[in-house]
């Protein structure tokens, strides 16, 4: 239903998202795209690029007179870096190669790039495997989130753990006990303020000097964040097939982003260890509804939203690029040297949190608008406001005692 591409080097002229699938009339407020980009921008340990670039989405299609038009919406972020790198990433033939880059950085795509596409240049690996692209990935991604607040869908994030410093009382297990009542977005109220995007002051404390080591040993560091959503109605995907699954869904946008590499769900691996009596969710009645004592399904049962908030969590391995580096092979010479040095973030486990909610929420409309859609927000709302309203009312009379 809902489709987005980007396109766009991390030292080109810029990024571009073509975001299509998005019903007419949807009231979209530029100054909102802008603020989502700015947040990924933030958070302590990121590197000298950052002072650089003040990320701004032009839009350039699919909208009109502050809505859209149901056409494909294109945005482009300019690279205010380019300035610096128009020789060498031109897109034209030019005289003079910019000098070839030959030495791989471990954990970075520099050697399957050059590998499996056949490049005599690292320097066309690292363009694209950059984390820069994700930019385009939260322009295309405050678009879903716009969209889903419609429905009073909210979504929201925090740091969890950065070098594995975890809080002393984790919000988590207030969501898995079921006991967040609020709005997601709510969240972020607090998260924000913290340059790590983590919710408590102690811990705060503990990462940024964490991260100062890390810095001082040119050494980088990963961790763990946790995207809410709440909102999101019974009956998003489905148990009926593979490819239909929510949870399957949202396991491939967030191992798509750059250098995750574990996604979970609600108590997810934890939920292995203990006993079914102490994993499931009990379905209780309370002021008259079904309702669940806890929340430790993460939201997902069956590949379905059961209507309670969803919960992923993800981690993310340490920045690849290191200033005191590791060994690897000059492939020009084909002997052992340590790796190379070059600019970029020591941390951004807080602008991966950014980039998670775009990432569930690009999902979640895309769930949205397969079982609600329709080719105006008018059209989807009546489908929504249908199927909401006769709940109680089916299952009342499917069940009731003959
Ligand atoms: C990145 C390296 C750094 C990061 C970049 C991701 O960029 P540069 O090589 O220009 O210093 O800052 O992230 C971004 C530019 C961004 O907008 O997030 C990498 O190698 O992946």
């Amino acid at each position: 239903m809902l489709k987005y591409y980007t396109a766009g080097e991390s030292h080109g002229k810029g990024l571009t998202t073509i975001i299509s699938g998005i019903p007419s009339n949807l009231e979209i407020n530029q100054e909102y795209i802008n603020k989502e980009l700015k947040r990924r921008q933030g958070g302590y340990g990121r590197g000298l690029r950052m002072k650089i670039e003040s990320d701004t989405a032009e839009i350039l299609s699919g909208v009109r007179y502050g809505k859209t038009l149901g056409s494909p919406i294109s945005l482009f972020i300019k690279n205010k870096d380019w300035e610096n790198w128009t020789e060498i990433l031109s897109t034209e033939k030019i005289g003079k190669h910019a000098d070839k880059i030959t030495v791989p950085r471990p954990g970075h795509a520099d050697l399957v790039g050059v590998t499996k596409y056949n490049y005599d240049d690292i320097r066309n690996s690292i363009e694209r495997s950059s984390a820069r692209e994700t930019a385009a990935r939260v322009a295309a991604g405050s678009i879903a989130k716009i969209f889903l607040e419609i429905f009073n869908i909210y979504i929201g994030s925090f740091v969890e753990s950065i070098g594995g410093v975890y809080p002393a009382n984790n919000f988590l297990n207030q969501l898995f006990e079921n006991k967040f009542k609020s709005a997601a977005n709510t969240i972020n109220l607090k998260a924000d303020k913290s340059p790590v995007r983590v919710l408590e002051k102690k811990q705060e404390e503990k990462i940024i000097s964490k991260i100062k080591t890390a810095k001082k040993k040119g050494d980088t560091l990963g961790g763990t964040f946790v995207v809410v959503a709440t909102g999101v109605p019974v009956g998003l995907g489905s148990f009926v097939h593979y490819d239909t699954k929510l949870d399957a869904d949202i396991a491939h946008a967030f191992m798509s982003i750059n250098a995750v590499k574990g996604v979970e769900i609600g108590t997810g691996f934890s939920s292995a260890e203990i006993f079914g009596s102490q994993s499931h969710d009990e379905i209780v009645i309370k002021n008259g509804v079904l309702s669940r004592r806890t929340n430790r399904a993460g939201g997902i049962e069956g590949g379905t939203s059961t209507g309670l908030p969803i919960i992923v969590r993800a981690a993310m391995k340490p920045i690849a690029t290191l200033m005191s580096p590791i060994s690897t092979v000059d492939l020009s010479t084909m002997k052992e040297i340590k790796a190379r040095r070059e600019r970029s973030d020591f941390v951004a486990v807080p602008a991966c949190a950014v980039i998670g909610e775009s990432m569930l929420a690009l999902v979640l409309a895309n769930k949205f608008l397969e079982k609600f859609g329709g080719d105006s927000i008018e059209e989807v709302m009546d489908n929504y406001n249908s199927y909401i309203k006769k709940i109680p009312l089916r299952i009342k009379k499917n069940f009731k005692s003959r």
